[in-house]
């Protein structure tokens, strides 16, 4: 999760957030180099009087200066071509999760069992204890297995919402009579926190997600537990 001062993404979770992390630090360093190279120019210019009839024209520099741009574009967009197919595929997942986002909460079901499934409030100011984060905790955690490749099927129950994972990389839109599907795994233990992403109205700020990701032995007991 975010903590105070972090000004940057939050640490990757899953394979896919950490591709997405190196790709941002790539983009960053074109785009530094870039300012570099342009305020240099910039500086130089406005700082410098003379002036040559050799100077005026180059086509050379001009042919270099035209393709080199392109060339630079090309190094951004083929990792951003490659992740976004990454994102799209599923991976013959072990698990399917569904989440329906409501006004104002989150409710799951896992579809591969039978009749578990539950509603996610966030926990009131009031009933907040020591251990709880303020806005990101919910009543109840999806406990979902590390190290499996899981399947989200995410849709809406009334108006839209977003359901959201930045450490995982996971941002789907919930849209009312469409199913929407993205695949993720976990790749440590925790609890990883997100929000709903899509304005939906007055408590729109108050349908946190929270994930809880354990060993898969944990996770069988829970569901045996939680199908009693
Ligand atoms: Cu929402």
């Amino acid at each position: 999760m975010t903590t105070w001062l972090n000004m940057s993404l939050q640490d990757g979770a899953s394979p896919i957030m950490e591709q997405l992390v190196f790709f941002h630090d790539h983009v960053l360093m074109i785009m530094l180099m870039i300012t570099t190279t342009v305020s240099y120019m910039m500086i130089t210019l406005i700082r410098n009087k003379q002036t040559s009839r050799f100077t005026l024209e180059g086509q050379m520099i001009e042919t270099t200066w035209t393709i080199a741009p392109a060339i630079i574009l090309v190094f951004i967009a083929m990792p951003s071509l490659r992740l976004l197919y990454l994102m799209d595929e599923v991976h013959n997942p072990s698990l399917t999760l569904k989440a329906v986002g409501h006004q104002w909460y989150w409710s799951y079901e896992y579809s591969d069992f039978t009749k578990l499934e539950f509603d996610s409030y966030m926990i009131p100011q009031e009933e907040q204890q020591e251990s709880t984060f303020r806005l990101l905790d919910t009543d109840n955690r999806i406990v979902l297995p590390m190290n499996s490749p899981i399947r989200m099927i995410v849709t809406a129950a009334d108006v839209l919402h977003s359901w959201t994972i930045p450490s995982l990389g996971v941002k789907t839109d919930a849209t009312p009579g469409r199913l929407n599907q993205t695949s993720f795994s976990i790749s440590r233990p925790g609890i990883l926190y997100g929000q709903c992403s899509e304005i939906c109205g007055a408590n729109h700020s108050f349908m946190p997600i929270t994930i809880e990701s354990v060993p898969a032995k944990h996770f069988i007991n829970w569901v045996s537990k939680m199908s009693e």
